[in-house]
């Protein structure tokens, strides 16, 4: 018994502004789909994040009703929850997922919180934001008591646990927060891959699909990008990563504005071995330097070899000595800014939250809590 496991495809995300960087999303999904079949699956579990937005545009709709349409002519079903992404907060909004009735079982929180596949427990609980996690750990708690008399059991989240997270704040569960006796945790959110042993089983995020964000690029270099293909048959469950050739290549490069021409050269040499145009993401320091001149020059240098230029221009100056002493905690000097006496708990929650999303450019999702989760709820 084979099932993929997958999440984080963003679709209709249009990175850089760029409509060939939209392409590439729906490009990526659809190889996605030719690897699912070519895998000969038995279902599909998605973990969230189909969509980049609530409301997708039509055509990361038809890309998605065009790839689950293919996977049904083969008998393949897919069971998903949705993500952060694809989910808005005004109250009773559906997920798009919806939309594609007898293509996707939609896991949801009181209808469908499960199905069973062939003997095979499927639950889940949609994204559930830092402010209800009370929610989300009662209805792990009755999943999990569900899932007692079932030989195999798979549980889908979409959500930050803090032991992979750098950023306190920035999760909604901690680590021992999760049910024990699930054999395969299904999770999305997390853009990294990552396989663990927890509970009695394993847990596993798969990754997003193509490069959303320029800090996934390390990951990607080191384990590629896609999803993975789980065997539940045996005793030990065998977990395979299966890795996608459409992603658009990125090549990120740091140097001093003295080495420019050697680097220039070095690049193109690069750029030349590959088969699709890559985005060049360039970070360049020196003491002092005309950044117009230096723009210019990457600029003809690279033109029509490259989709998109992200340079990062520095200038170093003398050293400052920066000095901090002891450990300090953001949402600590939030909170004491705050002046915590007359602010109440909840507030605090709401401010350090919204310094982690900007901090991390997501200014939609701020907007979104700020307007939709706070503001009208209180
Ligand atoms: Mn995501």
């Amino acid at each position: 018994m084979k099932f993929a496991h997958l999440a984080d495809n963003h679709l209709g995300y249009m990175q850089y502004n760029l409509s060939d960087r939209e392409t590439d999303f729906y490009d990526n999904f659809s190889e996605v789909i030719d690897k699912i079949i070519e895998e000969r699956v038995d279902f599909v579990v998605h973990s969230g994040d189909i969509f980049e937005f609530p409301k997708p545009p039509i055509r990361a709709l038809l890309t998605v009703l065009d790839g689950l349409r293919r996977l049904k002519e083969k008998g393949i079903l897919v069971y998903a929850i949705p993500g952060n992404h694809d989910i808005s907060m005004r109250k009773d909004a559906l997920p798009p997922q919806l939309l594609f009735r007898g293509l996707i079982k939609v896991i949801g929180r009181n209808k469908n919180p499960f199905y069973v596949h062939k003997e095979i427990f499927i639950g889940g609980v949609p994204y559930c934001s830092r402010f209800y996690t009370n929610i989300l750990k009662e209805s792990l708690e009755q999943l999990s008591k569900k899932a007692e008399n079932h030989r195999k059991k798979i549980l889908l989240l979409h959500q930050g646990i803090d032991k992979y997270l750098s950023f306190n704040g920035s999760y909604e569960l901690k680590i021992g927060e999760l049910p024990t006796n699930f054999d395969y945790y299904a999770l999305g959110h997390i853009h990294r891959r990552i396989i663990q042993n927890y509970g009695q089983g394993k847990l596993v995020y798969p990754g997003s699909t193509e490069i959303w964000r320029i800090d996934e690029y390390e990951d990607y270099k080191n384990k590629g990008k896609g999803f993975y293909v789980v065997d539940m048959g045996g005793d030990e469950l065998d977990i395979q990563p299966i890795n996608l050739e459409t992603i658009r290549p990125f090549i990120k490069e740091s140097f001093n504005v003295s080495e420019l021409d050697d680097r220039i050269q070095a690049i193109k040499n690069r750029i030349q071995e590959l088969n699709r145009k890559p985005i060049l993401c360039l970070n360049i320091s020196g003491k002092s330097y005309d950044r117009p001149t230096i723009h210019n020059k990457i600029n003809s240098a690279f033109r029509d070899m490259i989709l998109y230029l992200k340079p990062d221009y520095t200038t170093e100056v003398e050293s400052i000595d920066v000095s901090v002493s002891g450990e300090f905690d953001i949402s600590d000097l939030i909170k004491e800014s705050l002046n915590t006496s007359k602010e109440s708990q909840e507030r605090v929650d709401f401010a350090v939250e919204l310094f982690h999303k900007l901090s991390s450019d997501k200014v939609d999702e701020a907007k979104q809590m700020a307007d939709h989760e706070f503001y009208r709820r209180k």
